[in-house]
């Protein structure tokens, strides 16, 4: 995917205010526990990344199980944070979401100032992220929804995984490998062009 209307400096359009400037935009990497987010940042962030990776206990079992994660043994207790310039005149601050239940309370302060979001959604366990998608309509906050691909992933059509999780139409839904760098950067450039077909001018700070 190019970014075909994102490279002209000076052009009043998503990546630029209406003088013209450069913009930082922040951007939100959400979804359900264990759907790749804090992988994702990771990927992506030309900085290295801040994680804030602790070890799973078995406390949290009942209510995030990890059915179809088994080999995960870290989770996000606060904020995963990293950062991409798409171009000379776009530069994203990527802020991952914890993905158990127990941390949910800090999305309302994480989500401050977001532009958009990224839901990433796990189809083997669908349910997951339900609560991440209505969240994204609670906070307001214009998202696309990024199928990360598990090598025992099912190969649902779009539309199925639209009805089962009530994605709106209006509301862009991609695949992805959330560890590959330029699969992740393609989610969020779909991201930007959703953003920008909201509103040309949506990228001004709010
Ligand atoms: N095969 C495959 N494995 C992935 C992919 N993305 C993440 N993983 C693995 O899936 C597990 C979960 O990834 P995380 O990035 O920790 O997920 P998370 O959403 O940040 O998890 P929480 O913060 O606990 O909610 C890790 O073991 C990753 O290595 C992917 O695209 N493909
Ligand atoms: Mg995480």
């Amino acid at each position: 995917m190019d970014l075909k209307g994102f490279d002209h400096p000076g052009r009043p359009d998503a990546a630029h205010g209406a003088d013209g400037a450069a913009r930082s935009v922040k951007v939100m990497i959400a979804g359900g526990f264990g759907t790749g987010k804090t992988t994702m940042v990771r990927s992506v962030s030309e900085i290295k990344p801040l994680t804030t990776e602790e070890t799973l206990t078995q406390a949290s079992a009942d209510v995030d199980p990890l059915v179809g994660v088994a080999d995960k043994t870290q989770t996000t207790v606060s904020l995963d944070f990293g950062k991409i310039s798409l171009n000379d005149s776009l530069t994203l601050y990527l802020f991952g979401t914890p993905g158990q239940e127990r941390f949910w309370f800090l999305w309302n302060g994480l989500f401050k100032g977001a532009l958009g979001a990224v839901v990433l959604v796990d189809t083997r366990r669908l349910a997951s992220s339900f609560r991440a998608i209505e969240e994204m309509e609670r906070q307001n906050v214009p998202f696309v929804v990024a199928l990360n691909v598990f090598p025992d992933s099912k190969d649902y059509p779009v539309e199925e995984i639209r009805d089962a999780l009530d994605i709106p139409a209006h509301t862009p839904v991609v695949t992805c490998d959330a560890r590959d760098r330029a699969s992740s950067r393609d989610v969020l450039v779909a991201l930007i062009r959703h953003l920008k077909e909201r509103s040309g001018a949506v990228l001004e700070s709010r």
